[in-house]
């Protein structure tokens, strides 16, 4: 049986039917986010659908893991599309002829028998694979899943933090929307604002003949995705240099870095279950949290927030070898919140996160069914559009998994069944209205229905 709390058991029609959503979207190696609209494999949509299909069919679980980490690069970067060769090139954009992986990442790395995008997305990884391991130790003894997992998500660990530190104070800063998975969100708005967007003419988005215009990035937005990418590619994908690809953009995201610190916590159980102590991961992992809370956390405001490394107003003192200290951007967003996740946060910031999310701007048990992706209170605050204020299914359940770790029973247990109902009421959509939890974007879409299996197991 589930969870008593719960209305619909691990067992019932919103749990088949979330099983039959994954079915519907695995091809054999791994699980396409949405056959329409997304009809390739997603970095952290895997490592998210492997979590809830954990529990449907662990083998399913661990080989979504093994094909996406088949795609590692030499530097150890994760890509974060695996591209399906037999998928027709226009059906999305970016294609792989954009990115041309294979030639302008030969120096990095990238596979050739395999296309794959240049940039990442958040490190979900490495807990992902632990949580797999978990649901059947067993099978994953026998197929020696942690040992072929462990020296690729070290190395993808590596690659983050090696190459990724921009800003010389020991988080990773992402250099591309993308890379931090909520393509639109205001937070972003001031850093890209200092981008010179591609001419409209130059692509042709695909996403448009899937969603609503109303609902997904503007071609503003998409212009200057395109220059970005265009620049780090044709820099080979080289990170923290000058000159093309050298970083127009560079921002600490709390979100990205608190995926990385539970993913290092998780590499921490993997290296113990493999013989080793864990330890000196535990360790690095609080000194993560100590550079989070430093350099992200605003006491005032009781939440995290964006550092752009470029705001031409930052303090400009230069924090490490390699860049200015740059200035948070004033945008509230849900990645302010994804932090509570960490068991190891300070008790203070902790207590200040909960609040937060249940006060004003986010609404949580009054005025929002789920956790809305950006301030109800933003002047950028839009309920249907992508990033700008839609609820998310993998942001609240990262956030009932941090209601729970801080003690805070009764906000998790509301969420949970939330987060069930909101889902099941809206065929597994990809977002939906904070207030309404009408459906926006694709229905039948992976994470949410995996994650919704999680939350009934
Ligand atoms: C894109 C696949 C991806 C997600 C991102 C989401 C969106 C647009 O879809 O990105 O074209 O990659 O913002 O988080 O991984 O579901």
């Amino acid at each position: 049986p589930g969870p008593p709390h719960l209305g619909a058991p691990r067992t019932g029609p919103a749990s088949r039917r979330a099983a039959q959503v994954l079915a519907d979207n695995w091809t054999g190696s791994s699980t396409v986010p949405s056959p329409g609209l997304y009809p390739h494999q997603w970095s952290w949509d895997s490592a998210f659908v492997a979590i809830g299909l954990r529990h449907v069919s662990p083998r399913r679980a661990q080989t979504e893991l093994e094909t996406l980490l088949d795609a590692q690069w030499g530097d150890g970067r994760v890509p974060h599309i695996v591209f399906n060769p037999s998928v027709p090139l226009d059906a999305y954009f970016p294609s792989p002829d954009f990115w041309r992986s294979s030639t302008a990442g030969r120096a990095a790395g990238a596979p050739r028998t395999v296309q794959t995008s240049g940039i990442v997305q958040p490190p979900v990884h490495a807990l992902a694979a632990w949580l797999v391991h978990r649901a059947d130790p067993g099978l994953s003894r026998a197929r020696g899943f942690l040992g072929r997992m462990y020296p690729r998500l070290a190395a993808w660990h590596r690659y983050l933090l090696h190459r990724r530190d921009l800003g010389g104070g020991g988080l990773v800063s992402v250099v591309h929307p993308w890379e931090q998975g909520m393509d639109n969100a205001p937070s972003w708005d001031a850093p890209l604002s200092r981008v010179t967007p591609a001419p409209a003419r130059s692509f042709r988005r695909a996403d448009l003949d899937h969603g609503a215009p109303e609902d997904r990035p503007t071609d503003l937005d998409y212009g200057r995705y395109v220059r970005l990418a265009a620049e780090y590619r044709d820099g080979g994908y080289r990170d923290g240099g000058t000159g093309p690809g050298g970083g127009e953009f560079a921002v600490e995201d709390p979100s990205f870095n608190a995926l990385l610190i539970a993913s290092e916590h998780a590499l921490a159980h993997i290296a113990h279950e493999l013989g080793a102590t864990g330890t000196a991961r535990h360790a690095r992992a609080e000194r993560l949290t100590a550079a989070l809370v430093e350099r992200l956390w605003d006491p005032a405001e009781e939440m995290f927030f964006c550092r752009d490394l470029h705001d031409p107003h930052g303090s400009g003192d230069r924090h490490g070898p390699r860049g200015p200290a740059g200035a948070l951007v004033p945008e509230r967003g849900v990645s302010g919140l994804v932090p509570l996740l960490l068991p190891g946060l300070p008790r203070e910031v902790a207590a200040g996160l909960v609040r937060t999310l249940r006060g004003p701007h986010f609404g949580l048990g009054t005025a929002t069914r789920l956790v809305p992706s950006y301030d109800l209170r933003g002047e950028a605050f839009d309920p249907h559009r992508y990033w700008r204020g839609p609820a998310w299914f993998n942001t609240s359940w990262l956030l009932e998994r941090g209601l729970r770790a801080h003690g805070a029973r009764a906000d998790a247990d509301a969420l949970r069944r939330a987060v069930v109902d909101v889902a099941a009421g809206s065929d597994f959509a990809e977002y939906v209205d904070p207030f309404t939890g009408e459906a926006c974007g694709a229905t039948g879409f992976s994470w949410t229905a995996a994650l919704t299996l999680d939350l009934l197991h």
